[in-house]
């Protein structure tokens, strides 16, 4: 079949079947059948790249890295709205709009994402930006793309198109995305917003591509080609285009109509899967919005309506303490079950025992709980009136609740359990260690590694190297086969690569990608052991406290133990870089002295990657040696040998020809 041919009907079919599944929620295929004509166009593409389309379907899973986001003017203002918090401030502006003539209106609910303006020519998404001020955003075209409900072009080839729209991370995807940097040590988002904010700022695209995000459109900002009365007239035409549109959008000519609607939405909040603060009652007659005009960036036909923080009385029951992956100990209320934004609440954070004391909250209290940006349920204030007689300041336990041992109180607020075999530690540090992004060994989920921790087989990650067949095949739900897989996987896993090494510590505030640096920097785990503060600080995106988890994490006898024990298990701790040239091939560096800059590991790295050889000794054969501050008799060694010696300046010079 005429290769052209295939490739056409292959996106042909992707897209009409993205739109089906993210756009209208009701796929066609199955999962099986859209990831297989994807890798056969993914296949035919790489083979033709004379046919490459930057509207193929293959273009939403990420591809190059930017340096920073590209600043764009938008062609159309993106305003913001002026917000009401009362239903009276909703009927004042019902009857100011009636004074422009007989006006209805269109209620919808308020996203709470970020706003994006969606730019396509001839039917063909062009360039996505940010709101920014609402005048210059930032471009986040490829970011977007990655979005599955975002056409890459329209069932109609219009001349112009553009859309607003709200970019959200679903609630689901948020906790997943939590839960995965809580196992792996990095800071957790707030709330959906700020997780989907900096889903949307990375320079990385592939990065986006992994956080789910997706999108609705509320409002067309410039149609030619098209044209509609009403506001939920255009919205409709979006749809038949292809665009996933605010949903639960209703018509409304009175005020009460409006509030019932409003109220309406708000029952709904907590059951929807993604996060709303408010409600956007615009006028819904396109003709009359120029007339009623607008206030410097804010429209004037158009109010949000903004949701109060729900806030609910009820008993606090006793107090639990967790003990997290690093140790620290986190004081949780329980609670009484309240209904709050709709979901039943039964606990809520007590964050540390500064926060508990400041609000003097004991035991036996009644309290105000309310939900901080609507998802963490927060204890707010004490009801003092309510507070039984019996009632004693609390204090947080002095020995960890899961493994027993004292606690230590950090100078931030924070109780720390410092037992590196607490097991509460021990069982996350583990399914972490095993887990797809870190040493990847398949089939060793949670359960298996708590079946491993209990039946005492494992009590660190080196231990994982000690397994044999013949101990875990007795187990509950194992036997024989998967005994045998599993020991495959691990014994696969050895060569996982420094990078996942040591992601797979779980040393905090490093995650994939600071690990994959620190492997590229210091390139062996041993110069962990000794690398500096200023060393690390001078990794790109790097802080202080980066640096000093890493250093902390390293100063440990335990860390020294059980880096020696993984590598005598057979562990590769060796960073092996692949040659991304050829510039240097068949050349042989050695190094002697301090460089300026540049760590030694570096200059290997730069070396190796052009395709050269970093040697130890200097002999004939050595092209080049690299001498820096206190070069020692390597240097002389290359003198009497007529070696060329070059200099950090020269070597970069080399380097970057
Ligand atoms: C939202 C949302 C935001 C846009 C143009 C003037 C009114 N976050 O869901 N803004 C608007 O409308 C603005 N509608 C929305 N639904």
């Amino acid at each position: 079949m005429d290769i052209k041919k295939r490739i056409d009907e292959l996106r042909e079919q992707l897209h009409y079947h993205s739109i089906k599944y993210y756009v209208y929620d009701a796929p066609e295929i199955s999962d099986f059948e859209y990831d297989a004509m994807f890798d056969e166009l993914k296949k035919l593409e790489e083979a033709h790249p004379e046919y490459d389309s930057p509207t193929s379907p293959t273009k939403r899973v990420g591809g190059a890295v930017l340096d920073k986001f590209e600043k764009v003017s938008h062609r159309n203002r993106m305003g913001s709205l002026d917000d009401v918090f009362s239903y009276d401030a909703v009927s004042a502006f019902v009857s100011d709009m009636k004074a422009y003539g007989d006006v209805t209106f269109s209620v919808e609910p308020k996203i709470d994402g970020l706003s994006v303006c969606l730019h396509y020519e001839n039917g063909v998404f062009t360039q996505g930006a940010t709101r920014g001020d609402g005048l210059v955003g930032e471009n986040v075209t490829e970011n977007l793309k990655t979005i599955g409900s975002i056409p890459l072009h329209l069932s109609k080839p219009l001349p112009l198109l553009e859309v607003r729209g709200e970019v959200y991370m679903p609630k689901k995807s948020f906790e997943a995305l939590n839960a995965a940097r809580e196992i792996s040590g990095e800071a957790l988002f707030a709330n959906p917003r700020n997780a989907a904010a900096g889903s949307l700022r990375q320079l990385d695209s592939k990065i986006t591509a992994e956080r789910k995000l997706d999108i609705f459109i509320f409002n067309v900002q410039e149609a030619n080609g098209l044209s509609f009365e009403t506001h939920t007239g255009s919205l409709k035409e979006m749809s038949g285009l292809g665009f996933r549109v605010i949903p639960y959008i209703k018509e409304a000519r009175e005020a009460d109509e409006i509030i019932e609607h409003i109220n309406y939405i708000g029952e709904l909040r907590g059951d929807l899967p993604f996060d709303i603060d408010g409600v956007v009652i615009k006028v819904n007659e396109l003709a009359a919005r120029p007339k009623i005009g607008e206030n410097s960036g804010r429209p004037k036909w158009a109010v949000a309506y903004k949701f109060p923080p729900e806030a609910k009385l009820t008993k606090l029951t006793d107090i639990t303490v967790q003990v997290g992956r690093t140790g620290v100990l986190t004081p949780l209320a329980v609670l009484e079950p309240v209904r709050l934004a709709g979901t039943t609440v039964r606990a809520a954070t007590l964050h540390n025992i500064d926060f508990i004391k400041s609000k003097d909250i004991r035991i036996g209290d009644t309290v105000e709980v309310s939900k901080a940006g609507d998802i963490i349920p927060e204890v707010r204030r004490v009801e003092f009136s309510k507070r039984p007689a019996d009632t004693v300041p609390y204090e947080m336990p002095v020995l960890c609740p899961s493994c027993g041992e004292p606690v230590v109180r950090d100078d931030e607020a924070a109780v720390r359990c410092t037992n590196s075999a607490c097991p509460a530690q021990l069982e996350r540090n583990l399914i972490h260690f095993a887990s797809r992004d870190a040493m990847n060994i398949d089939g060793m989920g949670p359960a298996l590694v708590k079946l491993f921790i209990e039946n005492r087989l494992i009590r660190d990650a080196a231990d994982i190297y000690k397994l044999k067949a013949t101990d875990i095949a007795p187990l509950e739900r194992m036997g024989e086969k998967s005994a045998e897989n599993l020991i495959t996987a691990i014994n696969n896993s050895k060569a996982a690569g420094l990078d996942r090494l040591i992601y797979a510590l779980g040393i905090r505030n490093i995650g994939q990608k600071a690990a994959a640096a620190l492997a590229d920097t210091f390139g062996n785990i041993d110069a962990l052991f000794d690398a500096t503060e200023e060393e690390l600080c001078a990794i790109q995106d790097f802080g202080a406290v980066m640096a000093d988890s890493v250093i902390n994490f390293f100063s440990h006898p335990q860390t020294r133990k059980l880096i020696d024990e993984l590598k005598a298990d057979g562990v590769v701790t060796e960073y092996e870089r692949k040659a991304t040239s050829d510039k240097f091939a068949g050349l042989t560096f050695v190094l002697t002295g301090t460089l300026p800059t540049m760590t030694r590991e570096q200059a290997e790295a730069m070396i190796v990657e052009r395709g050269g050889k970093a040697s130890s000794s200097v002999s004939k054969n050595t092209s080049y040696v690299l001498a820096g501050e206190k070069a020692g008799s390597k240097l002389t060694k290359a003198q009497s040998l007529g070696v060329t010696i070059i200099d950090e300046e020269e070597f970069l010079r080399m380097c970057e020809e």
